[in-house]
């Protein structure tokens, strides 16, 4: 797969080259290419960017600088491949799994880090005329630019690729993979010592009954996301529950149930905040 990566803070790309990542660029599997968005700069003090139109706070990337490096980079690669451009963008789709798995699987991916309040908006109209454009966020936070979602973004692709991570099998059990955890967490994983000063690594795992090892770590699958994603439990498909699955997941909406029946049964034996004294007098046992 080539990368190309288009900023005006190349250095800020330097862990592209430590890690898994380095490893498979010296093996061949990744060729990445970083450029300093100010080489296409035309004017003296390397303007990049200037005042949005319409008013308001900050400032917006020039069009011409990107349009002249994304002509340059475009033109300076394969000619037998169409490059995919990635805009990161707060303002874009959310980034996936399934985003990782498919961007995984395309040739070429360009990446244009914007910073201040994003690039005028005709550089993605234009470019969209030519190649495939996607604007993507990595969640609902706002950074100072686009070059750490870059980078996030880039390590969730390339771990995907063969020969990236040292063992295929273990893209296989992640949180959010396709497949058998389709829709889950994964749960908590242990190493020896089996007994790290009386904490005890769970029998089963010791027990080398593969079926029962599977079965486990499907039930704390399911209590990791119904706890940490409830949103995720509410998204599943109920023809990828068998019946186990309905058990594990009865139990805890029993539990949830049982606390909120405590919740509201001290509702009723609490006065109401409006019906006590703002002011009480200090208790005793809490007075000098
Ligand atoms: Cl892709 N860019 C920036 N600047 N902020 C973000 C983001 C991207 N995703 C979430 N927040």
């Amino acid at each position: 797969m080539r990368i190309d990566v288009i900023t005006i803070f190349p250095e800020y790309l330097a862990p592209l080259g430590v890690s898994l990542l380095g490893k498979a660029r010296e093996r061949g599997v990744l060729d990445v290419h970083i450029h300093d968005l100010r080489a296409w700069t035309a004017d003296v003090h390397r303007t990049v960017d200037d005042t949005p139109y319409g008013g308001g706070p900050g400032m917006v990337m020039k069009p011409e600088p990107w349009w002249s490096a994304l002509t340059a980079v475009t033109e300076a690669g394969p000619d037998t491949v169409q490059p995919t451009l990635v805009l990161p963008t707060p303002s874009g789709r959310r980034f996936t799994q399934r985003d990782a798995q498919r961007l995984a699987g395309l040739p070429w991916l360009i990446f244009a880090c914007g910073r201040y309040e994003g690039l005028d908006a005709r550089v993605p109209e234009r470019a969209r005329a030519r190649i495939p454009v996607e604007e993507l966020s990595i969640g609902d936070y706002v950074l100072a630019g686009g070059e750490a979602a870059t980078l996030v973004i880039v390590e969730a692709v390339t771990r995907l690729l063969p020969g990236v991570l040292g063992n295929a099998d273990s893209v296989t059990d992640d949180s959010f993979a396709v497949g058998a955890m389709s829709g889950l967490l994964e749960g908590p994983v242990y190493t020896k010592p089996a007994d790290w000063d009386g904490l005890v690594v769970p029998a089963v795992l010791q027990s080398g009954n593969h079926p029962a090892i599977a079965r486990w770590r499907r039930d704390q699958a399911l209590r990791r996301t119904a706890a940490n994603r409830p949103d995720l439990i509410a998204g599943l498909d109920p023809a990828d529950l068998d019946g186990r699955d309905r058990e594990v997941l009865a139990e805890l909406e029993e539990r949830d149930r049982e606390v909120l029946a405590e919740m509201e049964e001290w509702d009723r034996e609490t006065p109401a905040e409006t019906d006590r004294d703002p002011n009480p007098p200090p208790s005793p046992s809490t007075s000098p």
